[in-house]
């Protein structure tokens, strides 16, 4: 180093001497200044937003330090990384997380108070972060703070969308959508890295050069668009390890057009450059379906195109050998939505990096690994040939040549057997040519995994049966989790203080093993009296919740039944609000002295519809008209309530999950993955009352099914049935065919709204609704019945939540760890340590 430099250098030290103060003062400093000097405002305006975003910019420091301790650490050490690259991450909000994870509760709760703020109030200002459509992005978002709690060294990659998930309305029952511009409150959480910045190309075409060497390919011309990078730090719990999400927003590429701007075209060059910015605009409120959008193939490379000059520039600070690549990275796909970065990072090895087809190839399928998320068919991704030859056609001509040699390898298992090199290829053929996704992310990974065991079953056995007989060894399962902070520790601090007190330990937020310990005090009338009340509490808390915001008064002693999730026929909230017009009209029949034995009920719904769905759609309707006749009916005042909460989020859920004495998890078997509700649930002490399907088929094994109401279909008898239904052999349950007589004579208002839902069911019922009606109704009934019994029932969801172990992420990020990506945690050393 020149003697300058140095001089500079020993300055910079001598200042930045020591990590921010974590006492009440320095907390309360690092607030006000913020509230000065970041948001311009004073002591005479500083209102419970301001109070909010001061706390919040504090915290942000503090993120920061740790941050940059972390990273220069990795830097040091030179661990394998992870990457995980999911285009959805759901992260609802942050502020509580953040403070709970740096262990500063006390010392923010302190420092507001004395500026006249509750904390617990000022996390109500947050908005929530919602750049996710339901549990593959929240999956997502419990995933890193399980990294980071495990001290693994990974990075998430997405997108920085304008627009997250629309905000539900509710009007005269329907859904309706308005967009939500999220970033208007302001975002301290995010970074922006305008020193990380990359060009991404579209269209143009493909020029070979021939030389001695052979031939080289380079993709020109076409439009520029330019990837900016945004921070979000990501805290481990109790721990300094902070790793990061690097979010993408796309801008304008700085190359002018000059020819538009000499013809005199100014105002169009400017809407050409406008149009770049599109690109991060809007997620796509889609689950578990595939739009064949241009924009959404655009937002998928733009991701992986930015994410893997990254990735790649990071492994060439301190590598030269690209062998090495796949010993110090590993990218984890989240579902097909990045798998066009196969191929990208193929691409850059063999044409920028200029190494041979069999070398690159062999990196790339060693650096990949792709999760599975779904089996419905209409979520399988397919881009159409043409669609990628134009806007990717470098892409294009490598997709056929990886498929070329991969049917080579078909034919020499399966030799002469065309029918197998059909059902294999990588390119479907037909009137119009595609390019099937998952058959890229299996040939272009050495793992990929379904994320329950029943669905990775399915993933063997019934969509992919070929690929499994070819690579055997490529299958794996990984049973989804939850982070046991956010869905114990942040979203009930009851719960959490009986597990400290009767384990004698905190540990347990890190160590969800330990949470078996409660068992044995479960029949010990102390822990019993306060499950009961923690409980009761978390349901008051709700009951106010549902006042407030739908202007209906619950009775807080009434069960709690609950179905949030996606509004999805195959997730059947149909088969639920039918249940409880049955239940409705039983009530309305009975004696007086019969209604003195109905288990009073609150049921309550929430969940979007992906707006293009009209089919859910209606069942939103005919859940808000339900619920309109029966909550205005005195008769069943007492009796009945149904409740749909409109504008369902992550803050939202954490309100409900702990409020609630029974939820629902009753998809078709065989098509709800795995479900990760099922799983907050459980640690709440919430009994499923569901079928055999995703996640519920483990949680039985865990807990016991005579712990939960299991009933319906099994997976294996859904084909039969669905014959059943077509053979016109089912014979609709006389309780049903009630309820339907009900909706036709208009008891829940005008029936031709709901003509189409009561035709989907008698025409084709493809979910299997009038099939496990009958059994549905008898589950019901034990919930009633156990519920007449709260000794047993306080019991069971005791053991429910003591029994949840397995489903916390920490458990499946060590699977994956382990058995996808080896890699090893690197624990930061430093002095900001001493807290933990
Ligand atoms: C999903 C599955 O449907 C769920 O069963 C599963 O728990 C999650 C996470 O693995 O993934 N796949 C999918 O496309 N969605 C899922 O929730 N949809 C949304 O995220 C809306």
């Amino acid at each position: 180093i020149p003697p300058t430099e140095k001089k500079k250098g020993s300055k910079l030290f001598a200042l930045k001497t020591d990590f921010l103060k974590n006492d009440e003062d320095s907390i309360q400093k690092g607030i006000l200044d913020h509230v000065e000097y970041t948001l311009a405002r004073t002591k005479y305006n500083f209102d419970s937003f301001s109070a909010y975003q001061g706390s919040a910019y504090s915290v942000r420091d503090r993120l920061i330090e740790r941050w940059n301790e972390t990273q220069q650490y990795y830097t040091e050490r030179d661990p394998k990384r992870v990457y995980y690259l999911s285009m959805e991450f759901l992260m609802g909000r942050s502020l509580q997380n953040a403070i709970y994870n740096m262990n500063l509760k006390d010392e923010y709760h302190s420092a507001l108070l004395e500026f006249g703020f509750e904390l617990e109030d000022l996390y109500e200002e947050e908005k929530d972060a919602a750049l996710g459509n339901g549990g593959l992005g929240r999956l997502a978002a419990c995933f890193m703070d399980s990294l980071a709690t495990l001290k693994y060294p990974a990075w998430g990659y997405g997108l920085r969308y304008n627009y997250g998930m629309f905000e539900q309305g509710i009007y005269d029952g329907y859904q309706t959508e308005v967009p939500d511009y999220w970033l208007v409150a302001g975002n301290p959480w995010e970074i922006e890295r305008l020193d990380v910045q990359y060009t991404v190309r579209f269209y143009g075409h493909v020029t070979e050069r021939k030389s001695s060497e052979g031939s080289k390919f380079e993709w020109e011309g076409g439009e520029l668009v330019q990837a900016i990078a945004y921070d979000t730090p990501i805290p481990g719990y109790h721990t300094t390890n902070t790793n990061n999400i690097r979010l993408w927003s796309s801008k304008p590429h700085k190359e002018f057009d000059l020819d538009a701007f000499n013809g005199g075209n100014y105002l169009s060059a400017v809407e050409a450059k406008q149009r770049s910015e599109n690109i991060t605009s809007v997620l796509y409120p889609n689950d578990n379906t595939y739009s064949g959008k241009e924009l959404r193939l655009k937002q998928q490379y733009f991701f992986v195109a930015a994410t893997l000059c990254d990735v790649v520039r990071r492994f060439k600070k301190s590598h030269q050998n690209w062998k090495d690549f796949p010993d110090k990275v590993a990218v984890q796909l989240n579902d097909t939505h990045p798998t066009i970065g196969v191929i990208e990072l193929f691409r850059k090895l063999l044409d920028e990096e200029s190494l041979q087809w069999e070398e690159a190839w062999d990196i790339v399928t060693k650096t990949f690994a792709y999760t599975n998320h779904t089996i419905l068919p209409e979520a399988l991704e397919m881009w159409p040939v043409s669609l990628i030859e134009d806007l990717l056609p470098r892409h294009m001509q490598l997709i056929y040549g990886i498929n070329h040699r991969f049917l080579i390898q078909v034919t020499q298992k399966w030799p002469g057997d065309i029918g197998k090199m059909r059902g294999l290829s990588i390119i479907q053929e037909g009137e119009e040519k595609k390019v099937r996704m998952a058959h890229l992310a299996i040939v272009g990974s050495h793992c990929v995994n379904g994320v329950a065991a029943i669905h990775s079953d399915l993933v063997k056995y019934k969509v992919f049966p070929d690929f499994f007989a070819l690579w055997p060894q490529k299958f794996q399962n990984k049973t989804n989790g939850v982070t046991p902070r956010r869905w114990i520790e942040q979203a009930n601090p009851g719960l959490s203080a009986i597990f400290t007190k009767w384990l004698g330990t905190d540990q347990w937020t890190t160590d969800l093993e330990l949470v078996k310990g409660i068992k044995q005090h479960m029949d010990n009338p102390e822990l019993v009296e306060e499950w009961k009340q923690v409980k009761q509490f978390n349901k008051e808390r709700l009951a106010e919740f549902i006042l407030k915001n739908c202007g209906i008064q619950v009775n807080s002693n009434a069960l709690f039944d609950v179905h949030i999730k996606r509004i999805h026929e195959y997730k059947r909230q149909l088969l639920n609000i039918l249940s409880v017009i049955y239940r409705y009209l039983s009530i309305k029949k009975m004696s007086p002295k019969d209604r003195a034995n109905v288990v009073p009920r609150v049921v309550v719904f929430a969940g979007k519809a992906a707006p293009g769905y009209v089919m859910a759609k209606r069942h939103i309707k005919l859940i808000n008209s339900v619920a309109e006749v029966i909550n205005r009916d005195k008769e069943v005042d007492q009796y009945l309530k149904v409740v749909f909460i409109a504008n369902y989020n992550v803050s939202i859920a954490q309100v409900i999950v702990p409020a609630s004495d029974i939820n629902q998890q009753i998809s078709t078997a065989g098509t709800e993955a795995s479900g990760t509700s099922n799983m907050k649930f459980t640690m709440n002490g919430s009994l499923i009352i569901g079928t055999l399907d995703g996640a519920n088929v483990e949680i039985a094994d865990e807990v016991g099914q005579e712990n939960m109401f299991i009933f319906g279909l099994r997976t294996h008898e859904i084909d039969a049935a669905r014959e059943k239904m077509t053979q016109k052999e089912v014979v609709i349950d006389p309780r049903l065919q009630e309820v339907f007589l009900n909706i036709e004579l208009g008891t829940f208002g005008p029936p031709d709204v709901f003509r189409p839902i009561l035709d989907s069911l008698i025409y084709n019922d493809f979910y299997l609704t009038i099939q496990d009606f009958p059994l549905y109704l008898d589950a019901q009934a034990e919930v009633d019945a156990l519920w007449k019994d709260q000794g047993s029932w306080i019991k069971k969801s005791i053991i429910n939540s003591a029994s949840t172990y397995f489903f916390s992420s920490d458990r499946a990020m060590k699977e994956y760890a382990k058995d996808i990506w080896n890699i090893e945690p690197c624990e930061v050393e430093t002095s900001i340590n001493r807290r933990y």
